[in-house]
């Protein structure tokens, strides 16, 4: 019978094999402004991304030089959660910090 192992066709014995599907993750990015305060970046990233300060601070770093940076990889409903977190509080400060998502 053709399909899974069997022959084919062509006589050729072929062979596939159900792959354990993972879940899509999504990167959770930075962007840079000109006006949110570096210690506010450094503080959200210390305490949204479980990141120590010297870390927050280089990740910090890189988005003000480079424009943006991915600050992690999470599911969806994680990445969701810590898009909503950072915008709420820089809401809240009145910053323009932005902060979004993408799938990998
Ligand atoms: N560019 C900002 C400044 O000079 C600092 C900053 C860094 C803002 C990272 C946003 O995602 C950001 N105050």
């Amino acid at each position: 019978m053709m399909g899974d192992d069997g022959d084919d066709a062509t006589g050729v014995a072929t062979k596939t094999r159900a792959r354990t599907q993972r879940p899509p993750m999504y990167k959770v990015m930075l962007l840079n402004d000109d006006y949110t305060p570096m210690e506010f970046v450094v503080h959200v990233l210390e305490r949204f991304f479980a990141m120590n300060h010297a870390q927050a601070f280089e990740i910090m770093l890189t988005v003000h030089k480079k424009g943006l940076a991915v600050v992690g990889v999470f599911s969806y409903e994680i990445a969701e959660t810590k898009v909503a977190q950072v915008m709420d509080a820089a809401r809240r400060q009145q910053h323009p910090l932005q902060c979004t998502m993408e799938k990998e």
